[in-house]
């Protein structure tokens, strides 16, 4: 007798961060979890759930997960975009989830197994001075990282996004209905940080691999000269270097360096890597299993990629739920040209809200052998943090215009 999908609710929960996330409920009792969290944008995706996704889910074969996933995409007549994506990425998770539990199995097992025995992985260690930085390093060092983000404070500059000045972990979005709105220099940055990460790498010697993100903040030649500078520092990867929407730009970046790229975190689907991959004008793609439509299209994107080399690196921050890491550890195990996985953490709160079978130890994440994703969620305890409105901020340039994320 086939299951049906009976239920389909959107859960949203703010223990210290907004996660939005859905339940899928089938008559054989079993329950898939997805993450639809869209930092900043969480209840457009609520909406497109409750609103019209999930009535119409709602009698369906769980067990079809691909037909779904075309179902949702081509099914509707408006494609692509955060909102639509990480909506779809919700329910394709969730359904995984489920044919694991159904099969008893996890994930990985589902996708052809383990390639590997555990996912290296990599953290964030801010720091406001060079000292500061150093030190965050150290910290992560020793909590096994052998990958590291590191990003910096500008002098000149009274904050910058991702940097916190008492060295506390930050939060992407601030709590409030306002936007902050923050000053950005690129010619400050530009003039700083080649010299602040040099000093970091002899602090911690040839081996710690380190990444930094520039928040797609240059112009293309800025992008070139930052990479060009920073080859000395033999980053493990430079991440949106500059805006990415035409993608022809990053030719002339690679025409300059050959510090390794990361871009994607802000891309939705397979479309949108193609230039990037086809003229191999990246080395690391970066969609979020949540936001790139699930794990059916990151397949099909770890898949283009590998034609060229390329390798997979999926976005891990903090507003990315334990749910959708735990997908992109299930496909981590399972893809041969996976690379590295972002872990920015979690506060406490959150690892009771989202029970995880996922484990953390010494730079490394493994998925658990529990079945399906091998996360469960504490409804009671989620019900007690409710959704408080909170943004990314936004940066303007010395003469008031807006800059680029
Ligand atoms: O919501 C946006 C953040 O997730 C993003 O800015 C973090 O760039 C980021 C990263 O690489 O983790
Ligand atoms: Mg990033």
């Amino acid at each position: 007798m086939t299951d049906r999908i009976v239920a389909a609710d959107v859960l949203v929960t703010s223990p210290g961060r907004n996660f939005v996330t859905l339940k899928i409920t089938t008559a054989d009792g079993l329950v898939g979890w997805g993450d639809a969290t869209l930092n900043g944008r969480e209840l457009a995706v609520v909406s497109y759930l409750r609103d019209h996704v999930c009535p119409i889910l709602v009698g369906r074969d769980p067990a079809r997960i691909e037909d779904t996933w075309q179902y949702l995409y081509r099914g509707v007549y408006w494609r692509r975009g955060p909102v639509t994506m990480a909506a779809i990425g919700a329910v394709d998770l969730a359904l995984w989830d489920i044919k694991g539990k159904a099969c008893g199995q996890p994930v990985y097992q589902l996708l052809g197994g383990a390639v590997r025995d555990r996912i290296p992985s990599y953290t964030h260690a801010p720091g406001w001075d060079v000292p500061a930085l150093c030190d965050a390093v150290q910290a992560v060092r020793e909590r096994g990282f052998r990958a590291v983000r590191v990003q910096t404070g500008v002098p000149g500059l009274d904050s910058v996004y991702g940097v916190t000045k008492d060295g506390s972990a930050y939060e992407p979005a601030g709590r409030g209905r306002a936007l902050v709105e923050e000053v950005w220099d690129s010619d400050a940055y530009l003039r700083y940080v080649p010299g602040a990460l040099a000093e970091v790498r002899s602090a911690v010697g040839p081996e710690l691999a380190l990444l930094h993100d520039v928040h797609h903040r240059l112009t293309p030649i800025q992008a070139a000269r930052l990479g060009q500078a920073l080859e000395p520092v033999d980053l493990f990867w430079l991440e949106d270097v500059t805006p990415a929407e035409n993608q022809e730009v990053l030719r002339l970046v690679r025409q300059h360096t050959t510090t390794p790229l990361a871009i994607g975190e802000v891309f939705t689907t397979v479309w949108e890597f193609q230039q990037l991959l086809t003229e191999q004008l990246i080395d690391f793609v970066r969609a979020a299993v949540s936001h790139a439509g699930g794990i059916t299209p990151l397949r099909r994107i770890a898949a283009l990629a590998e034609v060229w080399q390329v390798r997979l690196a999926p976005h891990g921050p903090s507003d990315v739920s334990p749910i959708a890491l735990a997908g992109a550890t299930h496909v981590g195990l399972a893809t041969p040209n996976f690379a590295i996985q972002e872990y920015m953490g979690y506060p406490e709160r959150v690892h009771e809200v989202f029970r995880h079978a996922w484990t953390y130890a010494d730079g490394h994440l493994h998925p658990g052998d529990a079945p399906g994703l091998g996360v469960e969620v504490d409804e009671a305890l989620a019900a007690r943090f409710p959704y408080e409105p909170a943004y990314l901020p936004v940066a303007r340039r010395r003469d008031g215009t807006l800059t680029d994320w």
